[in-house]
């Protein structure tokens, strides 16, 4: 009994069935095919391995990955919706603007109306260990940036999203 306690969240990834493999790590981002490539490239010798190759994958990714991965983003400071174990972690990354003074969730509010109407996308960031102040701050840097700048910005915070949930996944 103790032996499979202890049995491990790496050994278990690699040695599971194809879907089970997958649904342990779908909940990162919402992207298949790293999902998939990631699953196909089993085993790994050791998480390092894994992290590495998985950032290695985030390397291909352009606009359509980064439209595909934000069906799943909600706004910042508005809650994600439903059940799912990627809402979930969304709602932890999240919760340094819970419960902020309303002034704050207001200029959120209204800097992300101006991010979507300018880039035409919900505005992205790793939210974890950033204070909203710091959110706001760099949703008001970005807003001054081209269309091209953006888009690898917002591309550099979905891989740090992504490999963060990728570290939660394999924690021991
Ligand atoms: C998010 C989210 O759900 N988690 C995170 O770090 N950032 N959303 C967003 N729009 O940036």
């Amino acid at each position: 009994m103790i032996a499979l306690a202890a049995k491990n969240v790496l050994a278990e990834f690699n040695e599971a069935p194809e879907h089970e493999a997958l649904s342990l790590i779908t909940p990162c981002v919402a992207i298949p095919a790293w999902a998939e490539h990631l699953v196909a490239a089993r085993p790994f010798s050791a998480i390092d391995v894994l992290q590495h190759y998985a950032a290695q994958l985030t390397d291909d990714w352009g606009t359509t990955e980064l439209n595909q991965a934000l069906s799943a983003h909600p706004r910042i400071g508005e809650k994600a919706q439903g059940n799912s174990k990627e809402a979930a972690l969304s709602k932890n990354e999240q919760s340094a603007v819970d419960g902020q003074k309303s002034a704050l969730i207001v200029a959120l509010a209204q800097g992300n109306a101006e991010y979507e109407a300018r880039f035409g996308r919900v505005f992205l960031i790793r939210a974890k260990g950033r204070c909203g102040e710091e959110i706001l701050g760099e949703l008001y840097r970005r807003l001054k940036n081209s269309a091209v700048e953006e888009e690898v910005e917002a591309l550099e915070q979905l891989r740090q999203i992504t490999l963060l949930r990728l570290e939660g996944v394999f924690a021991q």
